[in-house]
């Protein structure tokens, strides 16, 4: 499925944090893509937690309700004492909201399975008979309808976000790391200086797998960045609806313009989609890993290489395979990976323990994640709402906490930060020792 983007801009997510401080917003449901029908929102944001529906009329009016029990087709009134309904832009300055607090909380949220998101026993009811939206009773929320929505009932948008408490910050970090230019130079000369300890293996090959827009090329970038010591944009990243990676790249990095070759090799690939056919085929995995797919190769969702395709390689040797995986996920999506995303990654997991390959969880996006982490990528061990991510992915693809590491790429910045680069380099070290697992596997086999 491409990604659904939000209407919400930055400025109405301003206005909803100062009613639910501290929160995150990811969207569940947008009534333009996936149908303004009751079926469509219950498939899409039944037992999602905290709920927040967002609506838009032609007549510029911004306005919806919110859940903290959500939404979870259960045919009853909700008890809801935090429930209430909003309007945006109001104000002498239209820049602040306006919140009409739940009166009856007893019937907060009318929880119907073939109905919309409904709030009071009709007091403010999404999705009828399309887009509209209608007032039946003032019984549970008082309000003046010309001011939630200017008395226009039509529709042109109706979005759901799931609403997650980022939590703040703790007192000392859960992972010790040194923020000091020295620590960069110290890491930068360990990454330098590896040597593999099987003799002919001269650089260590690590696979970047994940979902499409995950932050994989932006990593290579990233790496390169801190050897090249300015931001560079060798791999082409951006934002689709599709991968924007479609050939399969094992990039070299130098160290510096003119300097050596590094010991690593950063092996690009074309995101995984939910659906089947679409994105990268998983049954190309497994001949990644064991060196037969080229750089270059052109990744084709419908069919697996074959051993007569182009460039095939036939017999490669150690070298050639991957020695270390990352799988890379948007530390923001970890909540809402749909059923069929978490399948796939999980079942790449499974395949790549198979081949006795090592791997870590690379979790991008930490600055949008966390608004502290933004600021400071030094509270990354800091912020409660990376900690929880963490926790989520591990449990949700089976991987531990230990292998598991935030990261923010470099996206925005034209300039190279010293403490961001820490964070990226500890994380290549870190590859770079799982990958010794993988060569002292192979060595104690061939002495058995
Ligand atoms: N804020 C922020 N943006 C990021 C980060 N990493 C990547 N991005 C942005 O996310 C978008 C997707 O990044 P890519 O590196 O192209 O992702 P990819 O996994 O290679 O995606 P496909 O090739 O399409 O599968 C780009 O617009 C990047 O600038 C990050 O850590 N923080
Ligand atoms: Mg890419």
């Amino acid at each position: 499925m491409a990604e659904v983007l939000p209407r919400l801009t930055k400025e109405e997510e301003k206005q909803l944090q100062q009613l639910l401080k501290n929160v995150r917003f990811s969207l569940l449901f947008k009534g333009s893509v996936h149908g303004y029908t009751a079926v469509a929102f219950h498939a899409k944001c039944d037992t999602q937690g905290p709920s927040l529906v967002v609506a838009y009329n032609n007549t510029g009016c911004v306005f919806g309700g919110y859940s903290s029990q959500g939404f979870n087709s259960s045919n009853q009134h909700i008890k809801d004492e935090r429930a209430f309904l909003f309007s945006l832009n109001k104000g002498e300055n239209h820049n602040t909201p306006l919140k009409i607090p739940v009166k009856n909380a007893d019937q907060a949220v009318h929880d119907m399975n073939d109905q919309g998101p409904t709030f009071g026993a009709g007091s403010l009811r999404f999705l009828v008979n399309g887009a509209d939206v209608t007032t039946t009773d003032n019984n549970n929320y008082e309000f003046d309808v010309a001011e939630l929505h200017g008395n226009n009932t039509a529709l042109v948008e109706c979005e759901v976000y799931r609403v997650e408490g980022i939590g703040d910050i703790l007192e000392s970090p859960w992972r010790k790391i040194t923020w000091t230019p020295e620590e960069k130079s110290n890491l930068m000369d360990s990454i330098r200086n590896y040597k593999t300890c099987l003799n002919p293996v001269a650089q260590v090959r690590i696979l970047m797998i994940g979902p499409v827009g995950a932050g994989k090329s932006s990593f290579f970038n990233s790496v390169n960045s801190a050897f090249r010591g300015h931001v560079t944009c060798q791999a082409i990243s951006g934002c689709d609806s599709t991968s924007v990676t479609k050939k399969y790249r094992t990039y070299t990095i130098k160290d510096g313009k003119a300097g050596k070759i590094l010991p690593i090799v950063l092996c690009d690939s074309m995101g995984l989609e939910e659906k089947t056919e679409a994105g990268l085929d998983v049954d190309d995995i497994p001949k990644i890993l064991e060196g037969h797919i080229p750089d270059r190769y052109q990744f084709n969702p419908t069919i697996s290489i074959q051993s007569d395709s182009p460039g095939y390689i036939n017999s490669p040797s150690l070298k050639d395979k991957i020695h270390c995986v990352l799988f890379v996920i948007d530390a923001c999506k970890v909540s809402i990976l749909s059923k069929n995303l978490e399948e796939k990654l999980r079942t790449l997991r499974a395949k790549v323990s198979q081949f006795d390959v090592p791997h870590l969880l690379l979790l991008t996006k930490v600055d949008e994640l966390c608004p502290f982490v933004a600021e400071n990528i030094q509270d990354v061990y800091r912020s409660k709402a990376v900690q929880n991510q963490i926790h989520i992915a591990g449990a949700r693809l089976g991987i531990p906490v230990s292998n598991i590491l935030p990261i923010k790429n470099y996206s925005t910045n034209l300039e190279l930060d010293c403490n961001n680069d820490i964070l990226i380099l500890h994380a290549v070290q870190q590859m770079l020792r799982y990958a010794d697992n993988y060569f002292d596997n192979i060595s104690f086999a061939a002495k058995d």
